[in-house]
Order: C-alpha cells, then sequence, then structure tokens
C-alpha cells in the first residue's frame, strides 16, 4: 500500500466536491447563531452530520439544503468557499478544483452566489496556490422550466469561472431527458456538462451523453452492469469522477458494498476514472481519504495512482494553456 503521507501529499484534481456539502459542521452552527436559527432536529455541530441520520438520499439532501439556506449574504459565500477549498482542498494536495455549486437552496440571488465564490477563489489561490473553477448544478428534482431559467443566468451573468453545468439531488426523482433542453442551451452557450448518474439504470448514461451531450458522468457505476455502454464510453473516452468513501456510504448508490466493486470493475475495464470525496465532512471524509480508501481496495501503486491522476488532468474543463 502506499503510505498515508505519500497520498496526503499527491497533487490531487477535485471534480467532485459540492460547495454546499463541504462546510464545517462548526461554520454551519456559526452561520445559524449569525442569522439567529438553530439547526433542525434539535441538533447541534457536533451531531449535525451523523452519518446513521442519513436513512436515504432524502434525508441527506435535507441537511444539504439547510446548509444552503443558512448561506444569506455574500460573506457567508465568501467564508464557505474559502474554506471548502482549504481544508478540503490545498490541505490534501488540491491543485485544481472544480466546484460544484447547487444554487437552487442557497439563500442569496446566483449573482451574489457568483460574487462570493469569485472573490474567495481569488483569495484561495493567492494564499494557498489552489486554482478553481465553478460548475452550476442544475437541481433535477426541481422542474425542467426551473432548470432552463438557471442556465439563463449562468448565461446572463458569464464569468470565465464557470466552465460548466451539471446535474445533481435525487435522481430517482429527476431522470436525465427531463433536463435535455436546458443542457443543450447550456451547450449552445458554450458550457461544458455532466451529470450525476450514481443509482440510475445504465440508459442514463446514454441519454446523458446523447441528450444532454455530457463529457464527463458523475458516479456512473452502474456503467459496469452493460458491457456495449462500456464500450461506447471507451471508445468516446468518457469520464467518470468516483467517491469511493460516499458512495459506499450511501445505501441508495447501490455501490455499499465496502470492496469498491464497481470502481474497480471500470478501473480493470480501462475506463477513465477520478476520485474525490462529493461531502467530506457528511461523510466524514476528505481528497486524502478517498485516494488512500481506494488505493487500498483496489491495489492501486502509485503507477496507478498517476494514471488515475493524470486522466483527472485531461478531464478538466482548463483551456489547454491552463493546464500546466
Ligand atoms: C447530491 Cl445526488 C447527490 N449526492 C451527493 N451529494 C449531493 N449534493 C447534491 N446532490
Ligand atoms: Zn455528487
Amino acid at each position: 500500500t502506499i503510505p498515508y503521507d505519500v497520498v496526503r501529499a499527491w497533487p490531487k484534481v477535485s471534480l467532485h466536491c459540492h460547495l454546499l456539502g463541504s462546510v464545517h459542521a462548526a461554520t454551519v452552527a456559526d452561520l445559524a447563531r449569525k442569522h439567529g436559527e438553530t439547526l433542525p432536529y434539535g441538533r447541534s455541530a457536533a451531531d449535525l452530520y451523523e452519518i446513521e441520520a442519513y436513512e436515504d438520499l432524502g434525508a441527506f439532501l435535507a441537511t444539504y439544503d439547510v446548509v444552503g439556506s443558512l448561506v444569506r449574504d455574500v460573506e457567508d459565500v465568501h467564508r464557505i468557499t474559502y474554506e471548502s477549498l482549504t481544508t478540503y482542498g490545498s490541505e490534501h494536495g488540491v491543485l485544481y478544483r472544480e466546484i460544484f455549486v447547487s444554487p437552487h437552496p442557497v439563500g442569496v440571488p446566483y449573482a451574489v452566489l457568483l460574487d462570493g465564490m469569485r472573490a474567495a477563489m481569488a483569495d484561495a489561490r493567492a494564499d494557498a496556490g489552489i486554482d478553481s473553477r465553478i460548475v452550476v448544478a442544475l437541481h433535477r428534482e426541481r422542474s425542467a422550466s426551473e432548470a432552463e431559467a438557471l442556465v439563463d443566468a449562468v448565461v446572463e451573468h458569464r464569468i470565465d469561472e464557470v466552465v460548466g453545468v451539471g446535474l445533481d439531488y435525487a435522481e430517482v426523482n429527476g431522470p436525465p431527458g427531463l433536463f435535455a433542453d436546458a443542457f443543450v442551451h447550456a451547450g449552445r452557450a458554450g458550457l461544458e456538462r455532466t451529470a450525476h448518474s450514481e443509482s440510475g439504470p445504465p440508459r442514463h448514461i446514454e441519454v446523458i451523453l446523447d441528450d444532454l451531450g455530457c463529457s464527463r458522468i458523475d458516479h456512473g457505476y452502474h456503467v459496469v452492469t452493460d458491457p456495449r455502454i462500456v464500450q461506447r464510453c471507451l471508445d468516446e473516452g468518457v469520464t467518470f469522477t468516483c467517491t469511493p468513501v460516499s458512495s459506499d456510504i450511501g445505501r441508495y448508490s447501490g455501490s455499499g458494498d465496502g470492496r469498491h466493486e464497481r470502481i474497480a470493475a471500470m478501473h480493470a475495464a480501462g475506463l477513465r476514472i477520478t476520485i474525490d470525496s462529493d461531502d467530506p465532512p457528511m461523510f466524514g471524509t476528505d481528497p486524502t481519504r478517498d485516494h488512500a480508501v481506494i488505493s487500498t481496495a483496489l491495489g492501486l501503486t502509485t503507477t496507478d495512482l498517476a494514471r488515475i491522476s493524470l486522466d483527472a488532468v485531461a478531464a478538466t474543463w482548463l483551456d489547454e494553456t491552463d493546464r500546466t
């Protein structure tokens, strides 16, 4: 096994970490105090992220929504973005991150969210050397017209930091095909695209590639049950952003076998995979731990890990010239 300090220092690229899922519990408690609110279900900072309380994806996302609702001004946005980029980024060797942000549950307008994130990203880059971009996630449990309205806002407030759009929240309540128009619109505006597919059938992967025009897939573990789609993804060089610890905990992922067999099968088939933490404090993980867990489970050598890291670099949405 690769020593933990080697894994920690390993230069990383982070392509699957949610801003609202990477807020320290203590920071959530501070925000609640600041805005005169209490944490839900009688919880405190100490038990806000009790994994046992995530009975299903809906229960997990309810906590995620609470975090979003407590972000109410530009300073809050700056604080959570800066803390996320340092604590779950630069401190774990992350050199570059594409931050998923879910604007729908956040208590500030999209333009304010962008201002706070952009300032914090510049500060984290100056202070800690981590470079970052933004991927705006459309909420699949809301309507297709809300998704289109958000794409309109992304286009209207276009800044260089925003490189693409994604699709998050519960797949069972929002199959990807519903969002084809929003994704096509985003594509026409020059935005890159990715979508979560963690619990859905392999057919969703085809819809995500064909109708949503995505170049990456978040999770996508069920691809391994369909050899034809595996072959297609090999041919097209599709990258799957895997999150070993979060997917192992989430009973809803269909991957909670403790052995990461689907990720192992994807890697063995030669598919491009990347490793990340999804919602680090909420799942008790961080980028080092995810890399260490998958290295141990799959028996990876440093050569294997280097392959994965290079695939992550290739899958970023940076311009060729920025990819140094
Ligand atoms: C999410 Cl579907 C899903 N899984 C984990 N974290 C999330 N944040 C938003 N949607
Ligand atoms: Zn995710």
